[in-house]
């Protein structure tokens, strides 16, 4: 057992220190050091209160969440617990970093809490389809009242030390740099006090007891946003139980509502996103180790939708952004929209004015791209239109400063070809946003042939520091997202000439858990907007050429009332029906939900596999978080290759055979996916 555990007593105050990198979590090693500790401490007649402290960057950072789904050992967090509610003598938990989870549940067994002001805690576990299992449902609303709990409980949100104390979870702000002293002198003021306990308490949930509404009230205003998942319902009703049950009775019923989420394939896919999105900087042929180029100031060229988001990426974490027009009402409108954006997140409480002036002060919209000869870092954000990008980047290559990176946001194009008309391809990188660019938090870092690792690193690591979860691509159409995704709007638009309706593809794709289907998706991007690029006829542009531009004109594939609510539209049934018979495709009738499902995802799945097959994407859990990131796909599926495991590989390979044998190539699996078929193994569970 690897020694996390130093022990000192300090003129009667007993001072327990853990320190396990990388961030204390409470895995089997930590839980004996806390339980031997505490059994220590209780015998030690020396010790008069006890100050409970972590080394290293924060107090505890939860349970191990690798733990998970392996039998638990011995001593289990329960037991830790009870070794310290039973010490004897008062505990103070000394916070610093963030006691989220079963860390905050920790501190809150302990009798006292001190933190540090930059300190925050949370109950994040709503995050991984868990609840707060180690009494954190039971404690918390005896502190702050069932209302404040569901509300932080439910969105697993972090608050500062000071609204901790506001809030009464914490006792007292430390000094930054003083938390362990200042821990000690609160304990002494403490050590002849008998110890309260938190479980004690009942002023804050008497009130509410025998008064359900608050819970169906919430229940009802949040159905929206808790469908599909399973923990927020659970944590619910734990909370109702702590207003409801007495103590004991309560954390029982809690870890019955616990145990029935643990083992759910909802929460293994939220843990499984949990590491999968950490696991997106690990780049084999590019080490941690490898130096990165300094970005201290962003040139971004085209002020439009993209370049607009793109922008305040940067001027969210104070990095100044020359922001590039061809024009000054193209710059106005571009500098406008961001001031708007910032303006209306100041409205909801998210910003300060200040914070707002303080971002557009960052921002130095100029006309022309000579002015980028001094940055460090230009992300071309044009029209999607190789001749434009090439003569962009062929001007960089005069005016760019040697050593700036060269950056294109580009969805689809080779950036190969990008790069070969500069005389510097190891500084050019793609950076492909998702829309909106300053929300999603999907960024793919798109290497090409002859990008130098410094500078994928580089943007690797920028990824982060602008909030974004970086996903590494080689180049391809259309690279890892749009990719696959590309293929359930193929077939979508493929079944709605075979029988299926429009309102029935989308609503077996709304149940699946997206938030709509692809065809309402299209009414409200604007079928101009989506059918613009395509060659060849498309239903999209039928519609379209009758004027039908979705949501925002005379309908789409939906007509809409004024309050812009869809029903199924006659006209497009009939353009649907004349393109199918113009392209010979009989109708087949309806088909089940499950048919239709198979036939829009299970491409996407073999698409995925394909990016695999051809080194394109790293790994499969990088296909999943680009899914999940950048199209919003259910995250309690995992993405289409973890889903696509627990659908069972053999049965996929199966089906797109019988696709292959009726529609063609286009269904023949990829060579990785009938391999792990075959072979009893999957994409994503080792
Ligand atoms: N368990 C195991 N590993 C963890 C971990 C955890 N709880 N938290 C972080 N790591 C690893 C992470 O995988 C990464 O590893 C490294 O630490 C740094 O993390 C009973 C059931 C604490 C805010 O949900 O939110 O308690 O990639 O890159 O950006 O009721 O980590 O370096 O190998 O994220 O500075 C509840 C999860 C658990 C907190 C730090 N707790 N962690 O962020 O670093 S369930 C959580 C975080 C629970 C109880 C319930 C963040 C952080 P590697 P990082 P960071």
């Amino acid at each position: 057992m690897t020694n996390v555990a130093s022990l000192t007593v300090e003129d009667g105050i007993g001072i327990l220190t853990i320190d396990s990198p990388p961030v204390n979590a409470l895995g089997i090693n930590v839980r004996r050091a806390l339980h031997d500790g505490f059994n220590s401490l209780a015998a030690d007649n020396a010790v008069k209160a006890i100050v409970l402290i972590c080394g290293g960057r924060t107090f505890f950072a939860g349970a191990d969440i690798s733990e998970f789904g392996s039998e638990p050992v011995r001593p289990h967090l329960g037991d830790v617990f009870e070794a310290i509610e039973n010490v004897g003598k008062p505990v103070v938990a000394a916070i610093h970093g963030t006691a989220l989870g079963g860390g905050l549940e920790t501190a809150l067994i302990c009798n006292y809490r001190i933190a540090v002001p930059s300190a925050k805690v949370g109950l994040p576990e709503v995050n991984l389809g868990l609840l707060p299992g180690a009494g954190g449902t039971q404690r918390l609303p005896r502190i702050v009242g069932p209302e404040i709990a569901l509300d932080l409980i439910i969105s697993g949100r972090p608050i500062s030390a000071k609204q901790a104390l506001e809030y009464g979870v914490i006792d007292a702000l430390a000094e930054e740099g003083t938390l362990r002293e200042d821990a000690i002198a609160f304990a002494r003021t403490v050590a002849d006090k008998p110890p309260v306990r938190v479980r004690d308490r009942d002023d804050k949930v008497a009130p509410y007891r025998g008064k359900p509404e608050l819970f169906s009230e919430f229940r009802k205003k949040n159905a929206r946003a808790f469908r599909g998942f399973k923990a927020p319902e659970n944590i619910i009703k734990a909370i109702e139980a702590a207003v409801e049950l007495p103590f004991d009775e309560g954390i029982e019923r809690e870890m019955e509502l616990f145990l029935e989420l643990e083992p759910s394939i909802e929460s293994q896919a939220q843990r499984y996103a949990f590491f999968g999105e950490r696991e997106t900087s690990k780049i084999p042929d590019v080490p941690s180790s490898t130096p990165t180029i300094p970005v201290k100031s962003v040139g971004v060229i085209g002020a439009g939708t993209m370049g607009g988001g793109i922008t305040m990426n940067f001027l969210n974490v104070g990095i100044p952004v020359t922001l590039v027009e061809m024009n000054q009402a193209a710059l106005d409108r571009g500098v406008a929209v961001i001031r708007k954006n910032y303006e209306n997140s100041a409205k909801k409480g998210k910003l300060t004015i200040e914070q707002v002036e303080k971002r557009m002060a960052l921002v130095n919209p100029v006309i022309g791209i000579e002015a980028l000869s001094d940055v460090d870092l230009v992300i071309e954000a044009v029209f999607e239109e190789m001749a434009i990008k090439k003569e962009i980047f062929s001007k960089l290559d005069r005016i760019a400063k040697q050593g700036a990176i060269l950056a294109t946001n580009t969805s689809f194009l080779d950036i190969d070809e990008i790069a070969a008309v500069t005389g510097r391809p190891e500084w050019v990188i793609g950076l492909h946003f998702f829309s909106p660019a300053n929300v999603m938090r999907l960024l793919e870092v798109v290497r090409g042939e002859k990008t130098s690792i410094e500078v994928i690193a580089t943007g690797m690591k920028l990824a982060r520091q602008i909030g974004k979860v970086p996903v590494l691509s080689r180049v391809c159409w259309g690279f890892i997202a749009n990719r696959i995704m590309a293929k359930r709007a193929i077939q979508g638009d493929a079944l709605i000439l075979e029988g299926p309706t429009p309102q029935e593809v989308d609503k077996v794709i709304y149940d699946y858990g997206f938030a709509m289907g692809p065809f309402q998706m299209s009414d409200l991007v604007g079928l101009d907007v989506i059918g613009r690029d395509s060659a060849e006829r498309t239903v999209a542009g039928d519609l379209v050429k009758l004027d039908r531009l979705g949501q925002k004109k005379n309908g789409g594939y939906y007509d809409y009332d004024e309050s812009r609510k869809a029903t199924p539209s006659p006209v497009a049934a009939e353009i649907i029906a004349d393109f199918a018979k113009a392209k010979g495709i009989e109708n087949k009738g309806k088909q089940s939900d499950e048919e239709i499902l198979a036939r829009l995802l299970y491409p996407v799945v073999n698409e995925g596999a394909k990016l695999l097959d051809e080194g394109i994407a790293l790994r499969a859990s990088d296909i999943d978080m680009a899914s999940i990131l950048g199209y919003n796909w259910p995250v309690y599926t995992g993405g289409p290759m973890f889903w696509a495991d627990t659908v069972g590989l053999p049965k996929i390979v199966a089906k797109l055979r019988e696709y292959e044998a009726k529609y063609g190539a286009e269904f023949t699996a990829s060579p990785l996916l009938v391999k792990l078929a075959e072979e009893g193994k999957s994409f994503t569970r080792g």
